[in-house]
């Protein structure tokens, strides 16, 4: 086995390609918060191919963590132990797996733990582009009133100006205001979060930060600092210690931070970069004023398809997508709902054939080379949930679509919340931002109270006696004669 940092690089095993470029060339030209895998495997992944083309020098990464505690000082170790490099092997449904490792990440800084070493990165001349995974829920934005909310205690801390800031909101916006303060032009803020208009959901967050804290600032970000949406798209399963030894395994590296991902990848991105940008285009970016359109087809598609499929699967004792997409019944549900309810309201983008575009979503969760957890696609339904499903299912309530699928999916949702599948077994619930009185609700109050929890607000379910009735009767036969028979019973009633 090779160890993986910068002296191993040119002795890598025969299989895993290695950075064709010069790393110690490279310049700290971006800032992300929240070095997750889907990051690692998506953003970073094409800036690694930016990086291999020529005059492209500027753009490493410095990936800064906002956790502390002993997990977080852990990843940072091994991130630091192999000079940030690491694995990634790309799963196609049928043919071989391939590996690479990518350099683009120069540095990692816990942001707890260098609060100077963070804001002297984003006052630094060569920064221009900060970018952001940090969540659905990250952003603080009220999603009835679009304001930003200031109650959180990190949040509060950050606005009273005492010490090192906590929140991405205290970094951001301390570096704006030094960065005007010395002459400097503002950074580029990139959400690469599964949120509809991302830009415009950071815009507000981060301006609505900046106001609080001294309402000139605000003016001058919300008029100088560009907040481009942007769409991104690849699956990116968890790696647990068992896969981490299994992908070692087969590329004959030693790396304690091993990824796996789908071969499928996609962003899409406004053109608006105030300090310039790498070149995107020619490592597979989609550069389009459409990113709205698309946003809206992959979160109501793909995203909610997930849950739709994720919530009865974990109910029947699968634990992994593609299992559950070998299920007799679940990619039935899954296809039906795309095609009655997802499809017929939603706008394609130019050129999009939206039927092609389902049959790849439904070809990617089939993928047998991937073991994507049906837990982890179900964890923070409570964020998820509103993104996902609101323009749906607030659509379909007004155009008289058949909502019986929809009420299923949400009386599956509310038992899958207990953590328990129909043969007693238990899994994991991974829902930070649901408390115990919430999940109850859902799980038990009555139905127009269950269907009137945060998450479901906006979408006005609860206002529908039909849509009410409906998710009670399901949620009762759920309870009394499982998920296998109830959905014998849904898809009998809505095929044809
Ligand atoms: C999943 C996503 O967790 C979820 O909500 O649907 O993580 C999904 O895998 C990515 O959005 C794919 O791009």
């Amino acid at each position: 086995m090779t160890e993986l940092n910068a002296g191993t690089l040119s002795q890598l095993p025969p299989k895993v390609a290695a950075p064709s470029y010069d790393r110690s060339r490279l310049k700290r030209g971006i800032a992300h918060f929240g070095v997750g895998n889907f990051h690692r495997a998506h953003q970073a992944f094409y800036i690694d191919r930016c990086l291999a083309l020529p005059g492209q020098e500027d753009w490493g990464i410095v990936g800064i963590g906002l956790s502390g505690g002993e997990r977080a000082r852990r990843k940072a170790e091994q991130f630091r132990a192999q000079d940030c490099l690491y694995s990634l092997t790309i799963a196609p449904p049928r043919r071989e797996n391939s590996v690479r490792v990518i350099g683009a990440q120069l540095d990692y800084l816990l942001a707890p733990e260098q609060p100077d070493e963070v804001l002297a990165l984003l006052s630094s001349p060569a920064l221009r582009i900060v970018t952001l995974t940090i969540t659905e829920g990250g952003y603080h934005v009220d999603p009835h009133t679009r304001a930003f909310v200031t109650g959180h205690p990190d949040v509060a801390h950050d606005l009273a100006g005492e010490g090192a800031p906590r929140t991405v909101f205290g970094f951001v916006v301390e570096a704006l205001a030094r960065r005007r303060a010395a002459g400097l032009k503002p950074f580029t803020v990139v959400s690469c979060d599964n949120l509809r208009h991302n830009g415009e959901v950071a815009r507000t967050a981060f301006v609505g930060f900046a106001k609080a804290r001294d309402p000139e600032l605000g003016a001058w970000i919300d008029a100088n600092v560009s907040f481009p949406n942007s769409l991104v798209d690849r699956i990116t399963p968890t790696v647990t210690a068992e896969d981490a030894a299994r992908l070692n395994a087969a590329s004959g590296l030693d790396d304690r931070i091993p990824l796996v991902a789908e071969d499928f990848t996609q962003w899409v991105i406004e053109d608006r970069f105030t300090d310039g940008r790498p070149a995107l285009e020619q490592a597979g970016v989609q550069l389009s004023d459409e990113v709205k359109l698309w946003e809206q087809v992959k979160v109501r598609v793909l995203n909610a398809g997930h849950l739709t499929m994720a919530y009865p699967a974990l109910l029947l004792g699968c634990r992994e997508a593609a299992e559950a997409m070998r299920d007799p019944q679940v990619p039935v549900l899954l296809e039906r709902f795309l095609d009655r309810v997802v499809l017929p309201l939603l706008e394609a983008p130019r050129g999009v054939d939206l039927a092609d575009y389902k049959n790849t979503v439904l070809e990617r969760f089939s993928n047998e080379a991937m073991h994507d957890q049906l837990t982890r696609i179900a964890s923070d339904s409570a964020s998820k949930v509103p993104v996902y499903f609101t323009a749906t299912l607030k659509a379909m309530l007004a155009h008289g679509v058949d909502h019986r699928i929809p009420a299923f999916t949400l009386a599956a949702w509310s038992r899958v919340v207990q953590g328990k599948d129909d043969a007693g077994e238990t899994f994991e619930v991974i829902e930070p931002r649901m408390d115990e009185p919430e999940r109850r609700q859902l799980a038990a109050a009555e139905p127009d109270e269950a269907l009137r929890i945060e998450p479901l607000r906006a979408s006005g379910v609860a206002e529908h006696a039909d849509f009410v009735a409906a998710f009670e009767a399901y949620r009762r036969a759920l309870a009394q004669d499982g998920t296998r028979a109830t959905l014998e019973t849904l898809l009998a009633a809505t095929a044809g």
